[in-house]
C-alpha cells in the first residue's frame, strides 16, 4: 500500500457531516462489526431526522483501532463488497475513542455522564464474564472477583455495574443498556449479569444502584446481523485505490444488513428506524431465527469446512458435501426449533443465506468464525438439540457440528485437523487439550467435554444418546475422513426423517 496517499481526514472528504456533540452514545468493543454496522445506522439516523446522538468508542484494548480513528478526525471507510463491486462510505459518528485497559476508570465516567443516554455493547459472545455452563456471571473468574473487590474495572459487566453505581449517585438520569450481541435475549441476559454482580456485593452496597435500575434503566434486546470479516492489507490497498486515501482501518462488509430492536429506551434513541431498522416486540424471534439459521450453521460451515482445508466460508459452502450438510442442519434441525416473526418469508431468508454464504469477494475466514466457539456454540446448539431428543429425534447434524468442532479444537493424539483449525482462538482450548491428550477415543471425549465442562449446558449433558452420537463422528472425522462423517450424518437425518414421515402418514 502506498504510504505517500493523503491520510483520510475531514480536509480530504467534501462534505463529511459533524458528528453530533456531546456524544449520547457511548460504546462498548470497538471492533469491526460495530463500525460496519450501529455506526452506520446511527449516521444515517442523524442524517435523516437530527439529534445528539455521536458516540464515544472504547476499545477493550487495543489501541490499534482508537489511534488510527484519532488521526482520521474519527473518520473510516465501510466497504461494502459484493462479488461484482465495491463501494465505499464513510459514516461519520464518532465524537471520541479510547482504550478501557489504559484509561478504566474513564469507562465508569461516561457511563455516569449525564450527556450518555445509551450505553451499546458489542464485546463478543466471550465478554460478558459467563458460564457457558450455568449462563450466570462467573463469579470464580479472576477479572470478575477483582472488579468485585473495588478499583477501576476492568471486565464489561463490571464496567456496566460500576458505571451504573456512579450514575445513580450522580442524579439517576435515565439510561438504556443495549447488547448488540449473539446471545439470546441479550437485553435479559446483560440485566440478569449486571444484577447478579451487583448481588454480589458486599452488604448493602448495591441498593442504591439496584433501585436505580428498577426506576430508570432498560435493556432493551436487539437482534443486529451483518457478515464483517477481519480487516486485511489486501482491503487497505483496496480502500486506497478506489479512495486516493490512506485509511488504516477499513472495514468490509457484505450488502446485507439488519437490525431488529425492542423499543425501550429509557433516555430516548436515535430514530433508527429511519436507517432501516426494526423496532418490534418480536426479537426474541429474530434473534433465535438468526442466532440458529445464520450462526449455528455458520458454525457447521466453518468446522466442516476448514477439516477440509477450506479457508474461507464461500470455499466450504461451494464443497457440495458441506452446502448439503448445511442445508440439512438448517430445514431439518435449526429451523423447526424457531418461531419465524411475523411477516418474515423463512424460505426466501433461507435462500439468501446461501447466497451470503457464497459471497467470495468478501473472503470471510473459517478460522474467524470457528473463533469462541465454547462460547457461541452454548448459544446455537442446547435448544434445537433438547427439542429434538424431546421428541425422540436424533439431531444429527448438531451432534456433526459439535463433532467438528471438537475435531478442530480438541484433537485427539495423531489427528491433525489442519491450519484453519489451528488459526482458531477459543477460551476453552487448554481444558479441551487436557481432555484431549487422555481421551481413549471420540465417545469418550465428547462425554467429557459435555458433562464436566459443561460445554453446551446441563441440560443436554444429561443425554448420553448425544454425547455418543457426537463421539462417534468425532471416530469417523479421524479415521475415515470429514466427508464420510458428512455423508453418515446426512444419511442418518435422511432415514429419520423418512421414518417420521411414514409414521405420520400411518397414524
Ligand atoms: C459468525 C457471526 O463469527 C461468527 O460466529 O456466525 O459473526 C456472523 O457473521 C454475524 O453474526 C452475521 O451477522
Amino acid at each position: 500500500m502506498s504510504t505517500d496517499l493523503p491520510r483520510l481526514g475531514r480536509q480530504n472528504l467534501d462534505a463529511a457531516p459533524t458528528a453530533p456533540r456531546p456524544a449520547g452514545i457511548l460504546h462498548l468493543g470497538l471492533g469491526s462489526f460495530h463500525r460496519a454496522h450501529q455506526s452506520v445506522y446511527t449516521a444515517a439516523a442523524i442524517g435523516a431526522a437530527g439529534g445528539d446522538w455521536g458516540i464515544i468508542g472504547v476499545a477493550s484494548r487495543s489501541r490499534t483501532v482508537v489511534d488510527a480513528l484519532r488521526a482520521q478526525d474519527f473518520l473510516y471507510h465501510v466497504a461494502t463488497i459484493s462479488p461484482g463491486e465495491t463501494s465505499l462510505t464513510v459514516p461519520a459518528v464518532h465524537t471520541d475513542a479510547f482504550v478501557a485497559a489504559d484509561e478504566p476508570a474513564r469507562v465508569v465516567a461516561e457511563v455516569a455522564s449525564a450527556a450518555i443516554k445509551i450505553v451499546t455493547l458489542t464485546v463478543t459472545e466471550n465478554g460478558y464474564s459467563y458460564s457457558p455452563a450455568t449462563q450466570h456471571l462467573d463469579l470464580d473468574d479472576a477479572t470478575i472477583r477483582a472488579d468485585l473487590r473495588g478499583g477501576a474495572p476492568r471486565s464489561t459487566i463490571g464496567q456496566l455495574a460500576r458505571g451504573l453505581q456512579a450514575r445513580a449517585t450522580a442524579g439517576g438520569e435515565p439510561l438504556a443498556v443495549l447488547s448488540c450481541d449473539n446471545l439470546a435475549a441479550n437485553g435479559a441476559h446483560t440485566e440478569k449479569l449486571v444484577r447478579e454482580f451487583l448481588h454480589a456485593l458486599p452488604g448493602t452496597e448495591a441498593d442504591p444502584v439496584l433501585a436505580y435500575l428498577d426506576a430508570a434503566v432498560t435493556f432493551p434486546s436487539s437482534m443486529v446481523d451483518r457478515i464483517v470479516p477481519a480487516t486485511t492489507d489486501d482491503l487497505r490497498a483496496h480502500v486506497a485505490r478506489l479512495s486516493g486515501l490512506r485509511d488504516d482501518i477499513p472495514v468490509p462488509a457484505e450488502p446485507f444488513t439488519m437490525w431488529a430492536i425492542e423499543d425501550r429506551f429509557a433516555g430516548g434513541r436515535p430514530a433508527w428506524e429511519r436507517a432501516g431498522a426494526v423496532f418490534t416486540d418480536e426479537v426474541g424471534r429474530y434473534e433465535q431465527l438468526k442466532v440458529r439459521l445464520l450462526n449455528g450453521t455458520h458454525s457447521l460451515i466453518a468446522y466442516l469446512g476448514a477439516l477440509r482445508g477450506a479457508a474461507t466460508i464461500p470455499a466450504s459452502i461451494a464443497m457440495p458435501e458441506i452446502e448439503e450438510a448445511a442445508r440439512a442442519v438448517l430445514r431439518g434441525e435449526y429451523e423447526p426449533s424457531v418461531e419465524v416473526p411475523n411477516g418474515v418469508d423463512v424460505r426466501a431468508y433461507e435462500s439468501e443465506l446461501f447466497q451470503r454464504w457464497a459471497n467470495s469477494a468478501l473472503g470471510h475466514r473459517t478460522s474467524q468464525v470457528g473463533t469462541d466457539g465454547s462460547v457461541k456454540l452454548r448459544q446455537r446448539i442446547p435448544e434445537p438439540a433438547l427439542r429434538a431428543l424431546a421428541a425422540g429425534q436424533m439431531p444429527h447434524l448438531l451432534a456433526l457440528t459439535v463433532a467438528g468442532y471438537l475435531s478442530c479444537l480438541a484433537p485427539l493424539p495423531g489427528f491433525d485437523p489442519g491450519p484453519h483449525a489451528a488459526a482458531m482462538a477459543d477460551p476453552a482450548r487448554d481444558s479441551l487439550a487436557r481432555l484431549a491428550a487422555t481421551a481413549r477415543d471420540g465417545r469418550e471425549l465428547a462425554a467429557r467435554v459435555l458433562t464436566e465442562l459443561h460445554l453446551l449446558g446441563t441440560e443436554l449433558a444429561h443425554h448420553d444418546v448425544f454425547a455418543e452420537r457426537v463421539g462417534e463422528l468425532i471416530d469417523t472425522i479421524r479415521r475415515q475422513g470429514t466427508d464420510a462423517a458428512i455423508a453418515d450424518a446426512v444419511a442418518a437425518s435422511l432415514e429419520a426423517a423418512t421414518d417420521t414421515t411414514t409414521q405420520g402418514a400411518r397414524s
